[in-house]
């Protein structure tokens, strides 16, 4: 069966859904339930029912667009990521794998193909920590494990719980409706840019574009620590004695970067992406800072050592510059493995398109993480320029996006099954 993707429609939409966005182009905001996200959902449920898709929502607005198949008793194989996007990002991370399955669906409509399974398409709500500080809130809830109580009750910065945005968005009936039991997906496959150098590197050295078939996704952990010390005036107040919060902040800073460095393992990172200072101002002293942990490691029990080396270097800054210290962990999530067998579909599948692949790990976090609770998964990387992503020059051209849809339409007709109408 021979598959043809329609490259220029797909880089259309890849540029029409780029433009629901709330900063200046090429970056994207899209943060979960804005106006522009919401826009966004209702122009790609278009796009689905155009596909001849059957579109549904969930209580937490995880969208469902799915292909009949033949064999209504079988379990579906489904595919997707997300649309929301980080506050001045670029307009491919998640979106390849939405737009990029639904034009694998097409072309397999195209191709003529009838599946037996039927394929579903799913779009995961917020898989960006960016609003509600957790990552991947809907395929947490799908998979349960993420409680709808606590769900619920996660607040943005204005004090918001997600139970009010999403039910004013639109998105109502039980957090609970929105767990997904195991065995109802037979496989899960989520095609993405590698948000990492590898791939283009690859590429560059052979000139062929490889795909990254993902064995392993990195075990993500996310805290929130906060520092109270001693506010007062910048300039009246004198030097000693003072217990300045963002003094001890930054040598807490400095203390999470040397933490995941002394692990002497490249697959250990630890970031501080987020400092909020009270009050801000010029002239005082900051008596209270905030500031967001990012922890990571393939391995688990690595990642919790560093984990654990922070928090142990947090207090001792904190009593030895007279300041309290408070470390909140928001999430401690385990590595998730991929199916021997989607591999297998993957690969083979990449043969049968002659394309070139390497077997890799995931460091960035994916609805898969949590997929992988549920049903079998796989991920699918296309390369992207220079490895940049979570920034406005995010790149990946027609051809390696291309490649990467015409790879995920034959694994999705493999693991299917069917055929053509004789
Ligand atoms: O942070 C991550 O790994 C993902 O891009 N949300
Ligand atoms: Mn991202
Ligand atoms: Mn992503």
């Amino acid at each position: 069966m021979k598959i043809d993707i329609d490259q220029q429609r797909l880089n259309g939409e890849i540029d029409a859904l780029a433009a629901f966005s709330d900063a200046e182009a090429p970056a994207v905001t899209r943060v979960v339930f804005s106006e522009q996200d919401l826009r966004a959902r209702a122009w790609l449920k278009e796009r689905f029912a155009e596909a001849g898709l059957a579109v549904r929502e969930d209580a937490v607005g995880n969208t469902f667009a799915r292909w009949q198949g033949t064999n209504l008793d079988l379990p579906a194989v489904a595919t997707g990521s997300h649309v929301d996007a980080i506050p001045h990002a670029g307009k491919y991370d998640g979106v390849v794998g939405v737009l990029g399955g639904l034009e694998a669906i097409r072309a397999l409509q195209r191709a003529g193909f009838r599946p037996d399974r039927s394929i579903e398409l799913i779009m995961f709500t917020s898989e960006e920590p960016t609003r509600f500080g957790l990552g991947c809130l809907g395929s947490r809830l799908m998979s349960g494990i993420l409680k709808p109580f606590a769900a619920a009750a996660l607040r943005d910065a204005e004090g918001q719980t997600l139970d009010t945005v999403r039910q004013q968005a639109g998105f109502h009936g039980s957090l609970e409706s929105v767990r997904v039991a195991p065995g109802t997906y037979s496989g899960f496959v989520e095609l993405h840019i590698e948000q990492g150098p590898i791939l283009d590197q690859q590429k560059r050295e052979q000139e062929k574009v490889p795909l990254g078939l993902v064995t392993h996704i990195a075990a993500p952990a996310s805290s929130q620590i906060t520092i109270e010390g001693e506010g007062g005036h910048a300039g009246a107040r004198l030097m000693p004695g003072r217990r300045d919060a963002l003094c001890a902040a930054s040598e807490i800073i400095l203390a999470v970067e040397q933490a995941a460095l002394s692990t002497g393992a490249i697959d250990t990172v630890g970031t501080v992406g987020i400092c909020r200072v009270h009050p801000g101002a010029v002239n005082s002293i900051p008596c209270r800072v905030q500031l967001s942990l990012d922890v990571r490691d393939t391995d688990a029990a690595r990642r919790d050592r560093v984990q654990a080396e922070i928090e142990a270097a947090v207090r001792e800054i904190g009593k030895r510059r007279g300041v309290s210290v408070n470390i909140e962990v928001i999430n401690s999530d385990p590595p998730a493995e991929s199916s021997p067998e989607i591999l297998t579909a993957l690969t083979t599948a990449c043969e049968a398109e002659g394309i070139a692949y390497r077997r890799m790990v995931s460091r960035a976090y994916h609805d898969s993480s949590f997929m992988s609770r549920i049903a079998p998964i796989a991920m699918l990387f296309i390369p992207c320029r220079g490895g940049v992503s979570h920034r406005a020059d995010e790149y990946s051209s027609p051809e390696e996006i291309g490649q990467g849809v015409r790879v995920l339409a034959r694994t999705l007709a493999m693991l299917a099954g069917g055929g053509r109408p004789v």
